[in-house]
């Protein structure tokens, strides 16, 4: 049997129906004005230095003589999971899950554990997040009519660069701007995806043991696990138990209204309303794929080691987008719930990464300007992601102030470290949670008369986020559609 979307899902869960993600749409094109590509800033310890002119410029030529063609530039390994929740690493708090190696990951790096994919105008949420990850711009922006490219600015600083991953849902000029760019497709990993752990690692590894140049490398690796079909080899399925893995407090068998997205295809993986044992189920095959990929990452960590390479190497671990797996009634990633489709995990170790923990806010296309400053490698002016290098330095707590994220024309969110405020503009309805008090998202206090001044204040601080990043989108519809919502009148709609 060949293990489409589809038929794996109807394997693993019943007859239900499954839909393909639509095609990609069109995304609003950057109105940032023309910069040329051949300018750059450069990095941050030089930043107001280049632009002073002639006089540091020997200082720059001697600062990278002296790392010697770069020989003492660390390398670079960003792993970038495919829809993984901020939630499931064990070293961060979840005792149901298996990852011993990305616990001794996050136990010699930091922690940044308010990282975000900043949203997504098509329901397909992979793609604009790689866009914004291999560009360094944001949503509304990106890639933009002029844009720079991650690998494009490492190989310009010394690196080679080397791409695999998963080819669908990504950004193809992004990832043909590799020196090597393989994909999951060329070693039939897409086509049996249980294996896509190995095969890819095993690929990975041949890379780091044949490479023949002194220079640093900059690996960008992004198979499609734990996507689903969510499926791993039988030893790893055997070490969970469904039963075992308690419903997450979230857990509501549907969501109390209509989001705007609610028969996506992502949704329809599970029947209305949610069933524990499904959803008991669905977390079963997916910390199985994660303890699979876990062991893998293992093995590239290991190889590194063998290497003698490991000491000299930045480790990035993070995501595309989250998923909510049964929480709040929702299945998929197009929902701007905490545990949703925007928040992600990430993990940074390596030489000058301190050791701890952070809830500074990071975008996820900060990475590309980060990384450019621990390498000393110019930034490209066309980035608009913020370095979080002086929270990575600990000289200041957070670069940015709030979180604001956005799904399509229906769903807006902006938060601060205890108050976050959820606007669907198509049904004028808005949702207020108190994250310290109230952290699951479970009690909405928008409607209470003692909270009706931070509502206010919340949605003039979304309104000013808007104009930041020039999302167009209305926060009320004079003509709103009716919130509720009933699977019976998603078979009537499906039906016509
Ligand atoms: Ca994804």
């Amino acid at each position: 049997m060949k293990f489409t979307s589809t038929v794996a899902t109807k394997f693993r869960y019943g007859t239900f129906l499954t839909i393909p993600s639509p095609p990609l749409e069109e995304r609003a094109r950057a109105r940032r004005p023309f910069v040329s590509k051949f300018l750059c800033h450069s990095t941050s310890e030089f930043r107001s230095g280049w632009l002073a002119g002639m006089a540091l410029t020997s200082l720059l030529l001697d600062t990278f003589t002296s790392v010697g063609a770069h020989a003492t530039k660390p390398n670079v390994l960003f792993i970038l999971a495919d829809d993984f929740r901020p939630d499931c690493i064990a070293a961060t708090g979840n005792a149901h899950i298996k990852t011993p190696n990305l616990d001794r990951l996050t136990e010699r790096g930091l922690a940044f554990t308010h990282t975000y994919t900043m949203g997504s105008m098509v329901p397909a949420v992979c793609t604009p997040s790689r866009t914004m990850i291999l560009t360094g711009r944001s949503l509304f922006h990106a890639p933009g009519q002029d844009y720079a490219l991650w690998p494009k600015a490492m190989a310009a600083g010394g690196y080679e660069t080397f791409h695999l991953g998963k080819k669908g849902n990504s950004f193809v000029p992004g990832m043909e701007a590799f020196q090597t760019c393989l994909y999951t497709t060329d070693m039939g990993a897409d086509e049996h995806h249980e294996t896509a752990s190995q095969k890819t690692a095993d690929r990975l590894i041949e890379f780091l043991q044949t490479r023949k140049t002194e220079k640093p490398f900059f690996i960008y690796y992004a198979p499609q696990v734990p996507h689903d079909p969510r499926i791993a080899p039988k030893e790893f399925m055997d070490v969970y138990e469904p039963d075992k893995i308690p419903l997450p407090a979230r857990f509501q068998p549907m969501h109390p209204f209509d989001n705007g997205e609610m028969t996506v295809r992502d949704e329809m993986l599970a029947p209305h309303p949610r069933a524990p044992e499904i959803i008991h189920r669905h977390l079963a095959d997916y910390y199985a794929c994660i303890t699979c990929f876990d062991y893998h990452i293992g093995r590239i960590i290991q190889a590194l080691k063998d290497l003698d390479q490991l000491d000299n190497t930045i480790v990035i671990f993070t995501g595309d987008n989250g998923l909510s797996l049964g929480d709040h009634g929702l299945m998929g990633k197009q929902n701007l719930y905490e545990m949703g489709g925007m928040h992600v995990p990430l993990v940074i170790a390596g030489p000058g990464i301190r050791h701890g923990k952070t809830g500074a806010f990071v975008y996820l296309y900060d990475l590309f300007p980060t990384v450019c400053d621990l390498t000393r490698t110019a930034i490209p002016l066309q980035v608009e992601g913020k370095s979080q290098m002086p929270v990575i330095r600990g000289n200041a707590p957070k670069v940015r102030s709030y979180m604001f994220n956005q799904y399509k024309d229906v769903q807006r969110s902006i938060r601060d470290n205890r108050w976050k405020l959820i606007r669907y503009p198509q049904i004028n309805l808005t949702q207020l949670f108190d994250l310290q008090a109230d952290p699951n998202e479970l009690n909405n206090l928008s409607d209470r008369p003692n909270h009706s001044r931070k509502v206010n204040e919340l949605m003039a601080l979304l309104k000013r986020a808007q104009n930041e990043f020039d999302d167009p989108c209305p926060l009320t519809s004079a003509t709103p559609r009716e919130p509720a919502w009933s699977p019976e009148k998603t078979q009537k709609t499906d039906s016509r």
